[in-house]
């Protein structure tokens, strides 16, 4: 062949783009990309190639299947797989006592310490033959351990972590779906629910399956259905035989199944005329119904419930408690093992006090009145879901009761469904929280895993960000905080950067300049939500009703749910007083917080203008005017945006075109969106202060009218139908 020509399609096939996979992020992090490195693959083919799994897992098939996929993919690897230890045997993944192996004094009391989800891998030798183990004390243990050393592989791991001991911190680790019967999503950003319920109980579409791994994967043990603005549909016969398709397909993974119980269930649905929870009927109804969920569903996970807040039926409208609305429902679930989850969302409609401190007025008082099967689902923050809020003061205020945490996953007040930000650093701010209720170290994460009252029930919960986009959360890095959430409610220890760089690894790969770059991205972007958005403390001054966009000027209906209400700007400064020359809502921490956050030298300024009224001449510690401060704020979360934007354009030649395209295109659109955010908010505040722009800043653009007309009527994330 004539030289010239062999140089012409040699240069051919040299000059063809290296044509990564196209990928449009619908296997999240469950991606098992085949792993490059021919020593580590080999290593791991080794590891996989005959697996023994002992007969008594119940939910063998799922896990074989999981494996098998996993060295499919990753390995280009089929292993056997056995019931029986045979001389190939090489991995043995079984629970307590079922086979020798695992009745070693050792491993036994390895496993006594592991609880009921727990799981031990390691490698051990018996007779000179060496064999990795996973071993667990139930099917829901060695699952989680398969999902590990999976996570493990496709993170090129090199074993130096063995052995691995794990078990939850927290026992109910719970998905919150906000997912209408119509199948729209409410704050939802990404599509519409994944629940068909039109074609369920016949059509189980792949994705549910999928939808049980990728929890299954991170730990979650359970998942509620629908919306807390509850459907009292939900918990007719029709609807709980598609609830009953979906929990068993769900039950082999591990997931348990919830819903949310609409108080007036009993007059929509059941026919009566009331739905006191002091009637006996009404008393009846329920045991009736909860009976007959049971009998579809035997691991039926129980109730969520949000009453007499924002307009939802509750047991006040009878003139009866909280407690004996939650105590009525858990009498029903208690003979089927189901709990409670009570949300403690409640603000009254007549603003009587600050809306922070309503539902600390509302719930202290019945503190030890709910049944051992209640748990109180409590916010983060004592308003809604800000880009950062200070701990509820509820946590610590409850001895005698079982909270839970409710987090948002969904980016309700975080740009919802384009901006990249990374929340593990907010569940984190709140879990490690120091309530100081009963001394120093009464943290928030040790509140809810039982560590402080020893509660028998232990929560965490998150509000889904997810719909049936392809890459189920709309934004491809929302796929990072389901992932987080997870993580962290199996262990609350776990660090934001660790979580990142698990996720990372198994999303987009594993060379340092993926793993660098991306991390650099995501560590610092809720910071830079809050400091483009909320800084200094600032709070709910988003768009009217659906929450989009900047609304510092909103000021239409109940007071608050308006912005004046929450930064009470003036020509006198800005910031909501919360101490006791103001709404003294500080008097319901503990004296220690009180001490701290009431002083100026002391509080956080990160809370500066949740806590206090500052004038707008008020000196910050970095020397600069209140003023100043707040423009630098928002100019540095703006600075943010870009820089997040420009590290991810020099990743193109590293990510697949269809994701790196999204999300490329997301970061342009939140850049524009962090502009405006700091125009309209520093142009707004402006006409207050009075004082000018600090000129070593990017000056605001544009008119404030410009600002204050923008509509949005069709901004997405269906809004509450109040
Ligand atoms: O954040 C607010 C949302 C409502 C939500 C409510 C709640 C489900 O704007 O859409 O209703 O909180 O938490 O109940």
């Amino acid at each position: 062949m004539k030289i010239a020509k062999l140089i012409f399609i040699t240069g051919l096939i040299l000059f063809i783009p290296f044509q990564m996979k196209a990928e449009d992020g619908y296997k999240l992090w469950l991606r098992y990309s085949k792993i490059s490195d021919k020593v580590l693959a080999e290593k791991y083919s080794g590891i996989l190639k005959s697996i023994c799994l002992t007969k008594e897992i119940s939910n063998s098939d799922v896990i074989k299947s999981e494996i098998e996929l996993a060295a499919h993919d990753m390995l280009a690897h089929a292993p056997e797989i056995t019931s029986e230890i045979t001389e190939n045997t090489s991995l043995i993944i079984g629970i307590k006592g079922k086979c020798d192996l695992l009745k070693t004094k050792n491993m036994e009391q390895i496993l006594s310490t592991l609880g009921d989800e727990g799981y031990y891998i390691d490698q051990i030798s018996d007779k000179k033959t060496n064999y990795f183990v996973i071993a667990a004390n139930t099917p829901a243990g060695a699952l989680y351990g398969t999902f590990h050393l999976t996570r493990l592989m496709q993170s090129c791991s090199d074993f130096t972590e063995l052995p691995v001991s794990e078990s939850p911190k927290i026992k109910h680790r719970i998905l919150n779906h906000w997912d209408n019967l119509d199948r729209t999503v409410e704050r939802g950003y990404a599509g519409f629910s994944i629940w068909d319920w039109h074609r369920l109980p016949n059509h189980i579409y792949p994705r549910y399956i999928d939808y049980a791994r990728a929890n299954a994967s991170v730990g979650i043990n359970g998942t509620v259905l629908t919306n807390v603005n509850a459907n009292a549909f939900v918990l007719t016969p029709q609807y709980i035989e598609k609830v009953k398709a979906l929990a068993d397909v769900f039950r082999p993974y591990g997931l348990k199944v919830y819903l949310t119980a609409r108080f007036s269930s009993p007059i929509e649905i059941g026919g009566l005329k009331t739905a006191d929870p002091t009637v006996a009927e009404v008393k009846q109804w329920w045991k009736d119904k909860v009976d007959e969920i049971y009998e579809s569903i035997p691991d039926f996970g129980g109730f969520l419930v949000k009453a007499n807040s924002e307009g939802q039926p509750g047991p006040q409208n009878y003139d009866r408690s909280h407690a004996e609305g939650a105590n009525m429902l858990a009498e029903a679930l208690a003979p089927h093992g189901g709990i409670v989850m009570w949300r403690a969302f409640v603000y009254s409609h007549e603003a009587p006090d600050d809306r922070a401190k309503q539902a600390n007025n509302e719930f202290v008082p019945l503190d030890g009145q709910f049944n051992d099967n209640v748990m109180i689902q409590v916010k983060n923050g004592a308003i809604d879901f800000q880009p950062r809020e200070p701990f509820h003061p509820l946590f610590g205020s409850m001895p005698n009761s079982s909270l839970a945490l409710e987090l948002q996953i969904t980016q309700e007040y975080l740009g919802q469904g384009t901006h990249l930000a990374y929340l593990a650093p907010l569940y984190k701010e709140c879990l490690d929280s120091d309530t100081y209720k009963t001394g120093k170290g009464t943290t928030v994460a040790k509140i809810i895993d039982g560590t402080i009252y020893q509660n028998e029930h232990t929560a965490i919960a998150g509000v889904s960000n997810i719909g049936n986009d392809k890459n189920w959360t709309g934004h491809l890095f929302g796929q990072a905080n389901w992932y987080a959430f997870g993580r962290l409610a199996w262990n609350h220890n776990l660090s934001s950067e660790l979580i990142a760089e698990e996720w990372i690894r198994q999303t987009f790969g594993n060379t340092p300049r993926l793993v660098n770059s991306i991390t650099e991205i995501m560590l610092p972007s809720r910071e830079a939500v809050v400091n483009y958005m909320t800084p200094m403390g600032l709070h709910h001054i988003m768009g009217w009703d659906h929450h989009y966009g900047p609304g510092p000027w909103v000021n239409i209906g109940r007071p608050d749910w308006t912005s004046l209400y929450y930064h009470q700007a003036d020509s006198s400064g800005i910031g909501f007083d919360r101490t006791a020359t103001g709404s003294d809502a500080l008097c319901q921490y503990a004296p220690e917080i009180e001490k701290e956050y009431s002083n100026l030298e002391t509080c956080p300024e990160k809370f500066l203008l949740w806590f206090h009224h500052l004038p707008w001449g008020y000196t910050t510690k970095a020397g600069n005017t209140l003023w100043n401060e707040l423009c630098y704020k928002y100019n540095t979360g703006v600075r943010s945006a870009e820089s997040m934007h420009q590290t991810w354009l020099k990743l193109q030649s590293d990510i697949d075109a269809e994701r790196f395209n999204q999300v490329a295109d997301f970061l342009m659109i939140q850049e524009n969106e962090a502009k405006w955010w700091r125009n309209a908010c520093l142009l707004y505040f402006q006409q207050f202060s009075g004082m000018p722009f600090p000129e070593d800043i990017e000056q605001p653009e544009g008119e404030l009218e410009y600002y204050q007309n923008l509509k949005f009527p069709y901004a997405p994330g269906i809004k509450p139908s109040w």
